[in-house]
């Protein structure tokens, strides 16, 4: 069988990479051709992500990739996946008629409120998304309601990755896995918005298609010579749902999800929703799997602390080797006694994560760390045990016992956060140096170009040769 290459573009909220996926005897090689830092930008009291370098930094990434071909392949396909929630809005010719704003923008906490008072219960039992202040429904409703005419100038809604996927097919299609993160999904409905929602939030419906699954092809790249004749496929638009997919996990269930990054995303798969009062409380989100089923997952503040607090630090690591030495210094601090609030909302877009730390502490009267190695301690430690807190509850609330939890994206990758999730949450932890949001995006290209059967044989052929390390709960 010959090789087939497919290109997975999978954008992060703090960095972007596109990767060129090579399938053979069964085998994925993964090559990264680009990679490139993101950032929103300010401008005024908003925030805003800078949509054209980001596309000239997708194409300068899919150009590279073509060239890693080897002389006479081509690129069967590509995939792009993004962060949730975060969408744009456009006329039928395309063009944008808002500023596309980033979820972190303080737009949204008048909104937040307001639904928390009256309204959060109707809309969790409606779409089985908590009242979370990135999410899209409270995004749109502020933009309508602080800029009526827009309704007037826009016909189309369309999340980050599908507008990715318009640009390069020409196609506009909303995909279900990132639309479920909007708030704006039917929770009970096989695969449809939320009338309910839309109504409350005053959400034109016309703004959006019925939801297309993973896998549909939508047409071949258009405007790139280098790709020419490449299919664009809709795989899992959410990063989320396409680490998820990546997780070759036990296939009784008995596994927790945990896909680290900029947010630690802590759930499992499951045929139902998690709903009720007790879900709403604990912040559970019944986001939809590339094959329509539920993730029923808790976000927790994840490694953006410890990216941020970055910044108040001359003396940050450059590269691999300053990081390591950090993660060994603070592993050589004594554990913390007292952790972090992650629910604390000034750690939601702070100006000095270092002084936003600093003041919960001092409100709670206990000391800040001497050093960085002293907050990565605490950083990890705090995150860990947020881990923990969440397959606790899940437990509780389904009745399920997980045995282990299975770790991909960055965080993985560090130890000292690793093993505070171990010791927190007293089972294994297997972290998986993987890429998962790569591999998940290409899985489903395979998947739809009928190299591999399903996702069932994917995680099985993809767990056949993966390196895993195991961090055990100390006693
Ligand atoms: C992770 C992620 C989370 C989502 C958050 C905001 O990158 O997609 O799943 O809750 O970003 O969109």
């Amino acid at each position: 069988m010959k090789t087939l290459y497919t290109a997975a573009v999978d954008l992060g909220a703090t960095s972007g990479r596109v990767i060129l996926g090579a399938w053979s005897k069964n085998k994925l090689t993964l090559t990264e051709a680009h990679r490139f830092p993101n950032a929103y930008r300010e401008l005024g009291a908003h925030a805003y992500w800078e949509l054209g370098t980001f596309w000239h930094e997708v194409t300068t990434g899919l150009r590279k990739a073509a060239a890693l071909l080897p002389k006479g392949a081509k690129l069967a396909s590509v995939g792009v996946d993004t962060w949730g929630c975060d969408h744009v809005l456009l006329n039928d010719a395309g063009r944008l008629v808002f500023p596309p704003h980033a979820y972190r923008d303080n737009r949204t906490q008048a909104g937040l409120k307001k639904l928390a008072v009256k309204g959060a219960d109707r809309i969790y039992a409606a779409t089985g998304i908590p009242n979370v202040f990135y999410n899209t429904s409270l995004q749109l409703a502020e933009t309508v309601a602080s800029c009526p005419a827009v309704t007037d100038l826009a016909t189309r809604c369309l999340f980050l990755s599908d507008y990715f996927n318009y640009l390069l097919s020409g196609k506009m299609e909303n995909e279900f896995t990132v639309a479920s993160t909007s708030q704006l999904i039917d929770v009970h409905a096989r695969c449809d918005w939320s009338r309910t929602a839309l109504e409350h939030f005053r959400i034109p419906p016309s703004w959006f298609n019925a939801p297309v699954r993973a896998g549909k092809k939508l047409g071949l790249v258009r405007g790139l010579p280098e790709l020419k004749g490449t299919q664009v496929i809709a795989v899992p638009g959410h990063d989320t749902a396409c680490a998820y997919d990546a997780m070759p996990a036990a296939e009784d269930g008995s596994d927790l999800f945990l896909s680290s990054g900029t947010w630690s995303l802590v759930g499992f798969e499951s045929a139902t929703p998690v709903l009720g009062p007790e879900a709403e409380k604990a912040r559970v989100a019944n986001e939809r799997t590339g094959d329509g089923h539920f993730r029923p997952l808790t976000n927790v503040v994840g490694l953006f602390l410890l990216e941020q607090i970055m910044q108040d630090f001359r003396q940050r690591p450059q590269n691999d080797r300053e990081w390591a030495a950090l993660i060994t210094a603070a592993e050589k601090l004594p554990a913390p006694k007292d952790l972090l609030d992650l629910t604390d909302s000034a750690f939601t877009n702070p100006a000095s994560m270092k002084a936003a730390i600093d003041a919960q502490l001092q409100r709670r009267k206990l000391k800040a760390p001497r050093d960085l190695a002293g907050y990565t301690r605490l950083i990890c430690a705090s995150i860990g045990r947020g881990h923990a807190n969440c397959m606790q509850a899940f437990e509780r609330m389904t009745g399920r016992k997980f045995n282990r939890i299975l770790m991909v994206g960055g965080g993985s990758k560090n130890r000292l956060l690793c093993q505070a999730t171990a010791d927190a949450a007293g089972v294994p932890v297997v972290s998986f140096s993987l890429e998962g949001t790569a591999v998940g995006n290409i899985a489903r290209q395979l998947i739809a170009l009928k190299a591999v059967k399903d996702l069932k044989t994917f995680r099985r052929l993809l767990s056949a040769d993966l390196d895993q390390k195991v961090y055990k709960p100390k006693a």
